[in-house]
């Protein structure tokens, strides 16, 4: 019979050699999806935040990310995240107004004039109302909106210089009523695709331009089947952080504290990461051979305006959230 202290003694010995140590699988397992590539800030700021959840609940908590379109497009993921397939989703505050209308009015066209604007708006009285709005459908969503930035716009065939150029382009814009209706008023011809399908629709020439934040073209590899980028910061667009809202009054009060505190931790510092993104990356893009242009927002605006389209969206969006934005950007119609 061995003494205890001999069983001991072989036990400390088998962990000396190396023998496996077999992770304890965490108590309580999170997926959270995503349409961006892993290398875009979004997914390295994610994963720094799961990383912090795990420390900070002593491995109880796994916050499994994934990334690029993994588990299907934008219209997939939103609906997985409603019916708690996924416990996170980082929709486009433009895809997100597929299910909740409000959420797209920080898209308005040309609303934003700066950041100082945008984070006035969103960390203020619009942002709380629209996230209210989002409550509504049972989706939980984190105080802090993630950045995606400022849209611009790209072609293949010819620059983008002022409204006049929009004449019947065949543009790709997100799964979105607004993107549609402000596209179709700058008398372009929009399509609705997911994020998934930009690449391939550019390549094979479905569509011959498509807008997006130059961090995106960056990261997304745009640039190899686009030509030119007329800066026109014509959207400004977030990435609101939400929880399937059952799954997320579920868990422990302390639980919800610490991944609260991450995530808008999280956000804050990949704001920081897309503003120096956008700022550095079209020195990269111009070397890549993507041609860029400054196409001022007049004749957009007016062609907007002329069109109704500002008129249009203060009625669906109503007075109080409508008010909420001029309160930050001025009056827009
Ligand atoms: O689909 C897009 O264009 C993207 C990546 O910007 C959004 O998620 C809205």
């Amino acid at each position: 019979r061995r003494s205890v202290l001999g069983v001991l003694a072989s036990a400390s010995a088998a962990s000396m050699i190396g023998a496996p140590v077999v992770a304890r699988a965490a108590e309580i397992e999170l997926r959270y999806g995503n349409n961006l590539p892993s290398t875009h800030p979004l997914n390295i700021r994610a994963q720094q935040a799961a990383d912090q959840v795990r420390d900070k609940t002593n491995g109880r908590v796994e916050i499994k990310i994934f990334p690029n379109n993994q588990l299907g497009g934008d219209t997939d993921m939103l609906s997985q995240v409603r019916n708690g397939g996924i416990t996170f989703f980082t929709p486009s505050a433009l895809v997100i107004a597929t299910l909740v209308p409000v959420a797209a009015i920080n898209a308005v066209g040309f609303a934003f004039a700066d950041y100082d604007q945008v984070w006035r708006a969103m960390d203020g009285g619009l942002g709380a109302h629209v996230r209210a709005a989002i409550a509504k459908v049972n989706l939980h969503a984190f105080e802090k909106i993630w950045d995606n930035g400022f849209r611009q716009m790209t072609s293949s065939s010819k620059p983008i210089e002022s409204a006049k150029d929009m004449a019947g382009l065949k543009i790709r814009v997100p799964v979105s009523p607004l993107s549609l209706s402000m596209f179709k008023a700058l008398d372009s011809a929009p399509a609705s695709l997911q994020f998934s399908e930009v690449y391939t629709s550019l390549q094979t020439r479905i569509v011959d331009a498509q807008e997006n934040p130059v961090s995106i073209i960056q990261v997304a590899k745009l640039y190899e089947v686009q030509k030119f980028c007329a800066l026109t910061n014509h959207i400004w667009d977030g990435f609101w952080f939400v929880a399937n809202g059952r799954a997320w009054a579920g868990l422990p009060d302390d639980v919800k504290a610490v991944i609260t505190e991450a995530l808008n931790d999280a956000g804050m510092k990949q704001r920081d990461d897309v503003r120096r993104l956008n700022e550095s990356v079209q020195a990269e893009l111009q070397a890549k051979g993507l041609a860029f242009n400054k196409a001022a927002p007049d004749s957009f605006r007016a062609k907007l305006r002329d069109a109704g389209f500002y008129k249009e969206w203060k009625e669906r969006f109503g007075a109080e959230a409508w008010g909420l934005l001029e309160k930050e950007v001025g009056v827009l119609a």
